[in-house]
This record gives C-alpha cells, structure tokens and sequence, in this order.
C-alpha cells in the first residue's frame, strides 16, 4: 500500500517536473527578449562603453571628443552638461560616455542638436576610440567632427605624446574627410602657449616623428597597435603611410584635405565658446 502511495507521487511530481521545466522554457526567453529591448531603448549598453558600435543607437550628429590623457575632456562635458559647475573630474576615464541631444544655447539661429561622445585619452583604453571608428564608418557615418583636445600647457616630451595622438588621429579623420578641431585647453595658467605656437611646435613635432617612423620599417608605427588586426579596413588600418606622404617631408596642416584648426580655450574659466561655434558650423 505505501509502496503504490509513494509511485503516485513520484509520477504526480515527475509531471510537476515537465510542466515546470516547459514553463520556464517559454518564461526565460521572453523575459530575456523584454530586459534587452529596455536596456536597449534606455541607452545603457552605449552608455558603459559595451557597445562600440552606436552609429545606430546614437542616431543624430556625432562629435568625438579625444585627444590626451588630462587634457580636460571630461571636464568639457561637464561643463556643457551642468554650465554652472565648478568642480570637474580629475579620474581617469575607463569607458567612453555620451552626451546626448546638445544643444548650444547661445546658437540662436540653429536648433539643431548633437550627440558628443568623450573617449578615454589612456594609451590602454585607445582601443575604445578605434573600435567606435571601426563600427561607425562601416555605414554611412554621422560624425561631424573629431575635437582633439590638449593641455596647452604641456612640456616638450607631453607635446611629441600630443603630436603622435593627433598623427593617429588625422590618420583616420583625413582618409573618412572628417574634420578636426585641436582645443588648446586650460588657456587660464600662465604656462598656457597660443594655439598659432602650438600647431607650429606639433609641425616640427610630426617632422621628427615622421623621419623616426620611416627609418623604423617594418614596425608597428601606430599607438592604436594593441588590438588592430593590421587590415586597413574601412581606412582604420594601422599604416601612417598616407597620412605621412600627404603631411610631407616637411609636415603641414594645411596640407590636408580636411579641415583641420587650432583654438585656445579655457573650460575652468568657461572660454569654450570658440570651441562650440565650430561644432556648430560643422552641423
Ligand atoms: N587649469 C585648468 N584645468 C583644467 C581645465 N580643464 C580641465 N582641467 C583639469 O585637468 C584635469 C584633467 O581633466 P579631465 O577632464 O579629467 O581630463 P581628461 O582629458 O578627461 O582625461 P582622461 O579621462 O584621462 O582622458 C582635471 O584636474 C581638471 O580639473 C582648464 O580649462 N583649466
Ligand atoms: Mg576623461
């Protein structure tokens, strides 16, 4: 008798079994399809950096903001998302952050509003940047505009670190026709150089970085290199040579096809309205 008790219920649960097992099946993927379909829509994927390729969350006009580690970045995204602020970053950023749906509020004329994305300036983190390019202009890419920033008051060692960011920079933005604006930040310390000197002094720069690169074949001659595979696709491969023969023996800005200028500005002191004017210009 107990042993025909125990067989019931061994079958009444062995059916529980199936029946919940068949349940959860149907359950966990629709739950799985609602929670990404918000994270999606909530932007938080494109947020953390765990989305590279944002050509479609990010729909609108693109600036990236690059350029040097501690060159105020951050700091000018701070100040366009809380323009009253006074206290800014001084953490090294890990992942890129978007600013969404800018709008200049001194541009009167345009209402036109732009998507500003701050990649981390760390040599380690520079892949960040690559990829983003990478997955953007495989399609019809909606960057305006790169926004190279640099402390305007480096030393000579930090301004050949300076000029190798924007040599990889400019070699990606000159073969997409993108164009580039060099920020010349923090134009409130004493030690702050006029961007005219500054452009001049990256010339001569790019000159020596040039001739050492050239001399070096066979090198990988890129700071991009810790995750390029080396195919230039999509103009994102790691060879400077283009960039190199357009800028010359004797390297020249203005010898580049896209636009490429130099403006002093101060985000502590709220100097930056030469810096958005030609983010306007470029929407
Ligand atoms: N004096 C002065 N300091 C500034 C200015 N802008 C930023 N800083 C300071 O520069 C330091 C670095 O600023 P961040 O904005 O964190 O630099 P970042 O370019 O984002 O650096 P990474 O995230 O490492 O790439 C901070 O201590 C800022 O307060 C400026 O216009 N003037
Ligand atoms: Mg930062």
């Amino acid at each position: 008798m107990s042993g025909k008790v125990t067989n019931m219920i061994i079958a009444i649960a062995n059916d529980l079994d199936v029946n919940i097992k068949l349940l959860l099946g149907i359950i966990i993927p629709i739950f799985v399809v609602i929670i990404t379909s918000v994270l999606f829509k909530s932007g938080i994927f494109l947020n953390s950096g765990f989305i590279a390729n944002s050509s479609s969350s990010t729909s609108g006009p693109v600036f990236i903001v690059a350029g040097p580690s501690n060159s105020g970045k951050t700091s000018f995204l701070t100040r366009l998302r809380e323009p009253n602020n006074t206290k800014f970053q001084t953490v090294t950023t890990q992942e890129y952050s978007v600013l969404r749906n800018y709008r200049n509020a001194n541009n009167l004329t345009k209402k036109k509003v732009c998507n500003i994305i701050d990649f981390p300036g760390h040599i380690r983190l520079r892949y960040q940047l690559l990829n983003y390019f990478k997955n953007t202009l495989k399609n019809k890419s909606n960057i305006r505009g790169v926004v190279f920033f640099m402390d305007s008051t480096v030393n000579a060692e930090q301004m050949v670190y300076t000029a190798e960011c924007l040599l990889d920079i400019l070699n990606i933005t000159e073969k997409n026709g993108i164009d580039v604006l060099v920020a010349c930040n923090k134009s409130d310390l004493f030690a702050s150089r006029p961007s005219l000197k500054i452009k001049e002094q990256l010339e001569k720069n790019l000159k020596e970085i040039i001739n050492r690169k050239k001399k070096s074949v066979g090198e990988k001659n890129s700071t991009f290199d810790n995750t390029d595979d080396g195919n230039d696709n999509n103009g994102i491969g790691n060879s400077l040579e283009v960039i190199m023969e357009q800028l010359g023996s004797d390297p020249k800005f203005d010898r580049l096809e896209s636009e490429i200028v130099f403006k002093n500005g101060s985000v502590v002191n709220k100097n930056i309205d030469d810096w958005l004017e030609w983010m306007d210009e470029k929407l």
